[in-house]
């Protein structure tokens, strides 16, 4: 059977030449309109990045080569013993467009175990950091530190064991899910346009993901992972044991009008409940031990009732959970309850879109991105005249 490198070099020549044909025979063609709001607004809804590996549509979130979360679910590889998909079919799937065989999968699997021995050198590194400095941080600096020995490597393998849950099959499996199905969300979130763009500089790829991780680090991207927790955790604080749809009704209005947001609700693309969410919760109803759990009832009824109030206080455009409204309650449940390294398991799962983008880029020799800027006055200028 033939390895992911294989694989690889067979689909690189077709891709490149999809895009001499886009060149030539479509490079002055219109696909979209340039609005003001658009250039003021953080360049939503803008078309103007080529990203092959995933597509977010509003309603019904993202799909992985044409693939939904429920059909790579059916399809990719689980790994022995499990049935939940793992980082590297996944990773396989965004690299090449196709599903790998069980045996492929486990050949990449030991490959990138081989290939993940952390230098000394980064270890000390990491070990003399402040144990106070957030864990972004310190992943950030590690893996920007991992470029001195630069040959690309992802190693999400053994995961759950490293963080001291190997024991634990369900905590796997979950790990297993969350990390596929964080790995890319399209081209245009900061994190994945981030490394797109550090990578258009040739810079290194420990550079350009390392510069992916701070931008994942804001609230508004993936801290809202930690964020959640610590809302819901001092909602049960505040509201007590026996939580009903109203007394969440009512912190949820306290929350938005001392002004903050409702930390895992609402999206830049989707409209819909994102399809993440909805994977996380039904993996939660696949166990009774989950469902029984006070803060995974928690996820569920504040998503009974968050939509409608959302709605109601009509900010949002999208009234509906992400993917963080779920993902640490289980990790919280089996006792991972350090909030703060939520954001890094959402960041190693992050490698996988990051690292194909980065290859995709090379291998089709993708230019320096450089958009053009406008002053305030200029834009006005333009609207006036166009
Ligand atoms: N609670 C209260 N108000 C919200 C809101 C929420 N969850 N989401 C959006 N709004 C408000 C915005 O603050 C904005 O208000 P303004 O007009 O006073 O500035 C208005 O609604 C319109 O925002 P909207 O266009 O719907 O959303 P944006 O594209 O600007 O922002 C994010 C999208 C995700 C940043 C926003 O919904 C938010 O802050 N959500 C909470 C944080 C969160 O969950 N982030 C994780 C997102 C994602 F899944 C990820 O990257 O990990």
């Amino acid at each position: 059977t033939k390895s992911l490198k294989e694989t690889i070099e067979e689909v690189i020549p077709v891709k490149q030449a999809h895009l001499k044909k886009l060149k030539t025979e479509y490079s002055d063609v219109s696909i979209g309109d340039v609005k003001v709001g658009s250039v003021i607004g953080g360049m939503r809804g803008l078309r103007a990045m080529l990203w092959d590996s995933s597509v977010l549509d509003p309603e019904e979130g993202i799909r992985f080569h044409g693939l939904s979360i429920p059909d790579v679910q059916r399809a990719l590889p689980a790994a022995p013993g499990g049935k939940e998909i793992i980082a590297e079919s996944m990773l396989w799937l965004l690299l090449t467009g196709q599903v790998p065989s069980a045996e492929q999968t486990r050949e990449l699997s030991r490959e990138l175990a081989q290939k993940g021995n952390l230098p000394t050198s980064v270890a000390s590194l990491i070990d003399s950091l402040p144990k106070t400095l957030h864990p972004m941080t310190q992943l950030g600096i590690g893996v920007a530190a991992l470029n001195h020995d630069s040959s690309f490597q992802a190693a999400p393998c053994n995961y759950s064991k490293m963080l001291g849950y190997g024991d634990n099959h369900d905590l796997t499996e979950y790990l297993r899910l969350y990390i596929s199905i964080h790995g890319d969300h399209e081209g245009g979130n900061a994190s994945a346009h981030t490394a797109h763009l550090v990578g258009s500089t040739l810079s290194d790829p420990y550079l350009s993901y390392a510069a992916a991780l701070f931008a994942l680090a804001g609230p508004l991207h993936g801290l809202a992972n930690q964020e959640v927790l610590r809302w819901q955790l001092s909602m049960l604080r505040e509201v007590g044991e026996e939580v009903s749809h109203d007394t969440i009704r009512e912190y949820l209005w306290k929350t938005l009008k001392s002004g903050q947001v409702v930390p895992g609700y609402g999206h830049g693309v989707l409209r819909n409940p994102d399809p993440r969410f909805i994977a996380l919760q039904e993996f939660c109803e696949s166990k009774p031990e989950l469902l029984n759990s006070p803060i995974i009832q928690l996820v569920k009824k504040t998503y009974e009732v968050a939509p409608d109030v959302l709605k109601e206080h009509g900010k949002t455009k999208n009234p509906y959970p992400n993917v963080d409204a779920a993902s640490g309650c289980v990790l919280y449940h089996y006792g991972l309850t350090e909030f703060k390294y939520y954001t890094v398991i959402f960041g190693v799962s992050r490698a996988l879109g990051c690292v194909t983008q980065l290859v995709w880029a090379r291998a089709l020799g993708l230019p320096l991105e450089r958009p053009k800027s406008y002053s305030l006055e200029a834009i006005e200028q333009l609207a006036k005249s166009g």
